[in-house]
């Protein structure tokens, strides 16, 4: 059933003043999901002056305890309404509903509860120093909440970026607006219902829905009374919303794009370095920022590498999110499918091998319309070929062989991106020497996307800049003061 996805301003749901609204549609179908009102400038100007105003209302005026317990509230409640969050993520994004029930939605909750444990046990540092004039002077660090903190997200984990952000953002003191991506608006949205259900005060959450450039995003990214940008999205994206931070000077951090590369070594656990590249490759239908989309394995085992990970592509069913038997969803939506389609096109026309897919899958009639492309594996591209420097963000590699640990280093390096690896061995002296030598913000060695919480977490090169996660996060989402007494 189609329903209304309205902007929620000040502990409200409203519609807006122009009118205008869009349709939002789910990709395993193309049926309508619902009607999206977009954020026009009023909008986000009432949900930036909300924010604001809520700074220094009841939610600025709690003890860091009082806030705390507040936003724990929120993970309960996020946990009692599991069921109508992974309704709401499933249907805007078309995913596996086990990925969603196991990732997605927990990751949601959990986001809120690992940032108000942070903040209620980080430490400041104290100096005490005799003064010019033979006293003493102690002085000391306090953590103040930065502000209005603008969130800008995607559309490829809804629930769990935005409140990878949001978490971290209360959990400070501050006061949010989010942008949800145009494309995935019903989370974000639905969690205004919690918020006003446990009590957060009015204007410390708000969410205004709409597109970027000339939309929502550009106007809440430019506003001047918003005192910090944090962005998840394409690099481009990225760039044009540092250049907005610039006016006003205001704080940006950066998770952006990757062209990860995993690196499988001829001693490396077989079947565990099989089902983890397939993973890597695959879940969530390749959209994944960590994802890999550039496989190097060591000539020996090339081969029987490549005849495995064609096997499990071959075996990733395509389906409707809730049938027991659906492996891969579709891709978000039909712009982006048409993206991931021209790199097919393009790996055929720089003289790929196909080794799986390249195309869009057969599927029965009520799925047609649907946001379908096949998981695919490339070989006997060079290094300078579209789909092995560009990120294609879709179910798709590029498999090469090596035969050195230079060699493979030297082409895991070769990119403008450095977001994540994943290396393959068991041994541990050379998954050290690989891991201070790629240039990325995340390692992980026989594993991926295995995550702690309390780690630092970002990307290096084009990938991003600043690192949120435990007390990483509290450098952006806090201000440093330093406090001197003189006695
Ligand atoms: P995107 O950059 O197209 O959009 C992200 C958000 O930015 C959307 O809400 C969009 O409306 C908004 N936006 C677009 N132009 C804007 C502008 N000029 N001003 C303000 N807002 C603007 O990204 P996407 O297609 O939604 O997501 C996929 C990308 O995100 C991939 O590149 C992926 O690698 C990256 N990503 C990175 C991470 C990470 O942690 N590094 C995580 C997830 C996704
Ligand atoms: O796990 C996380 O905290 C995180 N930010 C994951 C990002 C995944 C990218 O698609």
């Amino acid at each position: 059933m189609s329903k209304d996805i309205l902007n929620f301003i000040n502990g409200e749901y409203v519609k807006n003043a122009s009118g205008k609204t869009y349709e939002k549609r789910n990709p395993v179908d193309d049926s309508l999901v619902g009607m999206v009102y977009e954020a026009g400038k009023p909008e986000v100007d009432a949900a930036v002056a909300a924010a604001r105003a809520a700074l220094h209302g009841p939610w600025g005026k709690l003890s860091v305890v009082d806030r705390c317990n507040m936003l724990d509230g929120l993970v309960d409640e996020i946990n009692r309404r599991f069921d109508d969050f992974l309704q709401a993520e499933i249907a805007d994004t078309g995913k596996p509903a086990h990925l969603a029930s196991h990732v997605d939605i927990p990751r949601g909750a959990a986001n809120f509860k690992i940032f108000t444990d942070t903040i209620k046990n980080a430490s400041t540092e104290s100096f005490e120093m005799t003064t010019p004039d033979g006293k003493t002077a102690r002085s000391y660090g306090v953590r103040v909440p930065r502000g209005v903190i603008a969130i800008i997200c995607p559309w490829n984990l809804p629930l769990l970026l935005m409140t990878w952000k949001a978490g971290p953002a209360l959990a400070c003191g501050n006061t949010v607006v989010v942008k949800p991506s145009e494309a995935t608006p019903s989370t974000a949205t639905l969690l205004g219902e919690v918020m006003n259900k446990v009590g957060i005060p009015k204007g410390v959450y708000n969410v205004v829905n709409g597109f970027g450039v000339d939309s929502a995003g550009s106007f809440l990214t430019a506003h001047p009374d918003v005192n910090g940008i944090t962005f998840t999205g394409e690099t481009k994206t990225g760039t044009a919303i540092m250049k907005a931070g610039a006016d006003g000077i205001r704080p940006v951090s950066l998770e952006l794009g990757g062209k990860n590369a995993a690196i499988v070594f001829a001693d490396c656990d077989f079947d565990n370095a099989v089902a983890t590249v397939t993973r890597s490759c695959f879940e969530n239908a390749g959209q994944v920022c960590l994802g890999t989309e550039r496989v190097y394995v060591e000539r020996p085992i090339f081969d029987k590498f490549v005849a495995a990970l064609k096997e499990k592509a071959e075996g990733m069913k395509p389906g409707r999110p809730f049938d027991a038997d659906t492996k891969i969803g579709p891709l978000v939506s039909k712009i982006h499918q048409k993206k991931v389609l021209s790199y097919y096109q393009k790996a055929k026309d720089e003289g790929a091998t196909i080794v799986t897919g390249g195309g869009v899958p057969d599927m029965p009639d009520d799925l047609k319309g649907g946001c379908w492309v096949q998981p695919t594996i490339w070989t006997g591209l060079p290094e300078t070929a579209s789909v092995v420097t560009e990120e294609v963000f879709g179910p798709c590699c590029h498999i090469r062989p090596f035969d050195s640990e230079e060699e493979v280093v030297n082409m895991a390096n070769k990119n403008r991106y450095g977001l994540a690896t994943s290396i393959h061995t068991q041994d541990i002296g050379r998954a050290m020497r690989l891991a201070s030598a790629i240039e990325v913000g995340l390692c992980w060695i026989n594993s991926w996307f295995l995550r702690d919480l309390r780690t630092p977490f970002g990307g290096s090169k084009q990938s991003g800049i600043g690192r949120e996660g435990g007390l990483h996060s509290l450098e952006f989402y806090t201000e440093l003061r330093n406090v001197m007494i003189k006695y």
